[in-house]
């Protein structure tokens, strides 16, 4: 009996071997594990023999055919934007000027001269932070670029994010003048804090103090003046919003150095523009408007080199600016809408830098925001 055990181990180990390293002759049985495999590689010859043929010349690019409402904006000939009249430094209605000024709302200009070589092609329309989800929903504004956080479900119930234009996370700002012992959130222990509804804010908020086992008591507006001004008046112990937009009200202020901004940073409000749903090309263009502008920043392309950037050699930069090759065609738009774009309002950096860099009131350095290639997270995928 072992002698037959010891045979078929030798024969099995054989088989193993001679299946493994040659090919099977009439083998015993256990070979046809070996012919299996086989078999395989047979399917696959089958499946590419029924492919095309490699050989065959590519097609050019398809140009794009217009989605409905990428089409209704080039018929009206001017942009709906969604933005805010109520932060300075992203989104502001100057009331003197009645001019929008701000971070989000060059990214509508750039849209603007993107499409129309005119930065003044359009319209403005202010939302709060509750008409946001409608406003999409409604197809009342072609693109919202309004700090406003990329969640799952505004993606899946309002319309498309397309990227992110700034990386923020939400921070709560106290009077230290006047409670100068507060520290960390675990310090609000019973306080009022004010907050505005139809915010990521006002959900984030519950969560934290929960997390750190602090009660609190919320003071909850519709509008982001009104949240401040009870704040400034004393009638809540805190402020709570994205930091960004701690730091643009706390400008606004009666005292601004009055107040600090705790080290906590309490979620992740990832902001940028977003689309109603239905047009898959307008949503491309949005989101490639937001990329080409970071990836002008990353190939050194400014407003003020833009025509230099021309004659270029660098393969990238001539793609990007459309010297060479047909990728706007794919997209709908024009062969120098980039070029449009970055004359118009700079590349990413320059947007940042002029409405929230150092030379302005909020001083913000771009830490997240930088570039992939200095450390930050603004990363555009390739254009070709
Ligand atoms: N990023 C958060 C908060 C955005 C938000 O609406 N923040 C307020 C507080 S700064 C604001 O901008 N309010 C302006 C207004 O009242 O219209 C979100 O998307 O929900």
């Amino acid at each position: 009996m072992k002698k037959i055990i010891v045979a078929l181990a030798s024969l099995l180990v054989f088989a193993f071997v001679l299946g493994a390293c040659a090919p099977a002759p009439s083998a015993p049985q256990i070979v046809k594990e070996t012919v299996v495999v086989k078999e395989t590689v047979v399917v696959r010859e089958t499946a590419a023999a029924a492919a095309p043929k490699a050989t065959a010349p590519a097609a050019p690019p398809a140009p794009a055919v217009l989605g409905a409402r990428f089409k209704a904006i080039n018929d009206r000939k001017k942009l709906i934007c969604g933005v805010n009249d109520a932060l300075p430094g992203f989104g502001y209605l100057d009331k003197a000027t009645g001019a929008f000024a701000g971070f989000d709302v060059d990214f509508c200009k750039a849209l603007t001269a993107a499409l129309f070589n005119d930065v003044k092609a359009v319209e403005y329309r202010a939302v709060t932070a509750g008409q946001r989800g409608p406003a999409l929903q409604t197809g009342e504004v072609d693109v919202l670029i309004r700090n406003t956080t990329w969640t799952v479900t505004r993606d899946a119930t309002w319309g498309l994010f397309v990227a992110t234009t700034f990386y923020d996370g939400q921070g709560m700002m106290v009077n230290t003048k006047k409670n100068p012992t507060v520290k960390t959130l675990k310090d609000l222990k019973d306080a009022s804090i004010c907050v505005q509804t139809g915010t990521t804010t006002e959900l984030n908020l519950t969560d934290r103090m929960r997390a750190e086992n602090t009660a609190f008591k919320p003071v909850v507006f519709d509008t982001a003046d009104p949240t401040f001004a009870a704040y400034d008046e004393g009638r809540c112990d805190a402020v709570t919003t994205d930091i960004s937009g701690l730091i643009s009200r706390r400008t606004l202020l009666k005292v601004p150095g009055d107040h600090t901004i705790l080290e906590a940073v309490m979620s992740k409000e990832p902001l940028g523009p977003s689309v109603p749903t239905g047009d898959s090309q307008w949503f491309n263009v949005v989101k490639w408007a937001v990329f080409e502008l970071i990836e002008a920043e990353e190939y050194g392309i400014t407003s003020a080199n833009v025509n230099q950037m021309l004659t270029s050699k660098v393969p990238e930069v001539q793609r990007i600016l459309g010297v060479t090759g047909d990728l706007n065609k794919t997209l709908g738009v024009e062969k120098d809408w980039v070029v449009r774009m970055v004359k118009a309002v700079g590349n990413y950096g320059e947007i940042f830098d002029r409405n929230l860099g150092p030379k302005t009131p909020f001083n913000l350095s771009r830490g997240v925001n930088n570039l992939w290639t200095k450390g930050g997270l603004m990363y555009a995928p390739p254009y070709r």
